[in-house]
C-alpha cells in the first residue's frame, strides 16, 4: 500500500504540475473540525492552502508552509476545497473553490510570483464561473491555451444552476452554452436554487446527467475568455451522454485533463460510487467517450486526484483516509505510477515493495 506524502498534516485533492523542472503539490488541507457530518460536505471546512514539492519522486517531500488563507481572501465565507494550479506569464496561478458572502460556491484566483507561492488572491471571484474543483489545463503542444473546468453534485451545487424563467431575465444568473458539444445546442441563462442544494441531482429514466463546465480563460488567467460550455461525457455503447442513474458513470466531481499522444484525457470521481473515471476525446472542449475507470474507491468517501508525467513517467496523485482510520475528512495525498496500454488504456502500475 503506498503511503501518504505528509503525515505532519491532512492532506486531500492533490493537484500535481512540474513547474521548473520540480513537482508540486497543491492540495486541499483537511482540518479537524466539531461541524456534524452531512451529505453537503459541511464537515469539509478547510480554511488555508499548502503547497508541497518534491525533487524526484521518491526525494523527501517539502511543505512550503500556508501560501493562502480564507480570511486574506475578501469575497470567501468559509471552505477553500480542491484547488488547481497553472503557470504563464512567469506568474503562478492558485486556482480555488470556496463560498461567497451568500454561500454559493465560487471559483477564484490568486496570483504568485513563484510556483511555492505565497498566493495574493484577486479581490473578486471569475465572474461566470461557479461550483466547484476547477482544474486548469495550459494546452501547451497546441498553442498553449488555457481551460478552466469546474463542477461537483451534491455539495458542489453543480444541481443548484437551473435554467431561469422569462422573470428572472433581469435578474441574477450565470451563462451556459451548449453550442459546441453541449447536451441540447442551447446557450442558457441559469440561476441558482438554493433549494436543490445538498444530495439532490437529476434522476429518472431518459434523463441526462449533469455536464461539467469548462471555459477559456485570458491570457492574464483571471477571467474568462469565452462563454462556459457543457463538457459531454458520451456512453461508448450508444454514442449518447451518459444517463443520470448511471451512477457508476457519470461525473459527480474532480475533473482533470491531460493529454497523451494527442488524445485528451478527462478524468473525474464518480462520487457516490467512488470510483475515479476517465474518458476521451480529440478536443479539450469534448466531448468525451468513457473509456473506464482507473481507481477503485479508496478507504474514505471522496476520491480525487491528478494525473502528471514527471521525469519520463506518469503518476496519479490521490487521497484516501487511512492515516486518520477512516475519518471522511481527514485525508491523506498519495501517489501510484501509472502506464497505458496500446489502446491507451490506463492501468496502475505493480507497486514497486520497498
Ligand atoms: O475537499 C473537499 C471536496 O471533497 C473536494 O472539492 C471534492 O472533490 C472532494 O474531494
Amino acid at each position: 500500500m503506498s503511503k501518504p506524502l505528509v503525515s505532519h498534516i491532512y492532506t486531500a485533492d492533490p493537484s500535481a504540475h512540474v513547474f521548473n523542472n520540480k513537482l508540486y503539490i497543491y492540495p486541499s488541507h483537511d482540518r479537524e473540525t466539531t461541524i456534524p457530518f452531512n451529505d453537503n460536505g459541511d464537515q469539509y471546512d478547510m480554511a488555508d492552502y499548502h503547497v508541497l514539492s518534491m525533487d524526484t519522486i521518491t526525494s523527501p517531500v517539502t511543505d512550503h508552509g500556508v501560501v493562502l488563507r480564507d480570511k486574506d481572501i475578501p469575497w470567501v465565507s468559509k471552505q477553500l476545497w480542491a484547488p488547481d494550479a497553472a503557470t504563464k506569464n512567469n506568474k503562478f496561478y492558485l486556482f480555488f473553490p470556496a463560498r461567497d458572502q451568500k454561500g454559493i460556491f465560487r471559483i477564484g484566483v490568486a496570483v504568485a510570483d513563484a510556483p511555492e507561492g505565497p498566493f495574493v488572491p484577486q479581490e473578486d471571484y471569475i465572474q461566470g464561473m461557479y461550483s466547484i474543483d476547477p482544474a486548469v489545463f495550459v494546452d501547451e503542444e497546441a498553442g498553449g491555451e488555457a481551460y478552466l473546468y469546474v463542477g461537483g453534485i451534491w455539495g458542489g451545487q453543480l444541481q443548484c444552476w437551473v435554467e431561469g424563467t422569462d422573470e428572472d431575465e433581469d435578474g441574477e444568473g450565470e451563462w451556459v452554452d451548449g453550442d459546441e458539444g453541449g447536451v441540447d445546442g442551447r446557450k442558457k441563462r441559469l440561476v441558482f436554487d438554493e433549494s436543490l442544494s445538498g444530495p439532490h441531482e437529476p434522476a429518472g429514466q431518459g434523463v441526462r446527467a449533469l455536464c461539467p463546465r469548462v471555459a477559456l480563460l485570458k491570457d492574464d488567467m483571471l477571467s474568462l475568455a469565452s462563454s462556459v460550455k457543457e463538457v459531454v461525457i458520451l456512453a461508448p455503447e450508444t454514442g449518447e451522454p451518459l444517463l443520470a442513474d448511471d451512477h457508476e458513470r457519470r461525473f459527480f466531481e474532480a475533473a482533470w485533463v491531460h493529454r497523451y499522444q494527442g488524445t485528451y484525457y478527462f478524468s473525474y470521481s464518480t462520487g457516490d460510487t467512488h470510483f475515479l473515471a476517465y474518458a476521451t476525446g480529440s478536443s479539450p472542449w469534448g466531448p468525451f467517450t468513457y473509456r473506464g475507470r482507473i481507481l477503485d474507491p479508496v478507504l474514505g468517501w471522496t476520491t480525487h486526484h491528478s494525473i502528471v508525467e514527471f521525469q519520463g513517467r506518469w503518476y496519479l496523485f490521490y487521497h484516501d483516509c487511512e492515516l486518520s482510520e477512516g475519518v471522511d475528512h481527514l485525508r491523506s495525498v498519495k501517489v501510484r505510477e501509472i502506464v497505458y496500454d496500446d489502446e491507451g488504456a490506463i492501468h496502475l502500475a505493480e507497486e514497486q515493495t520497498p
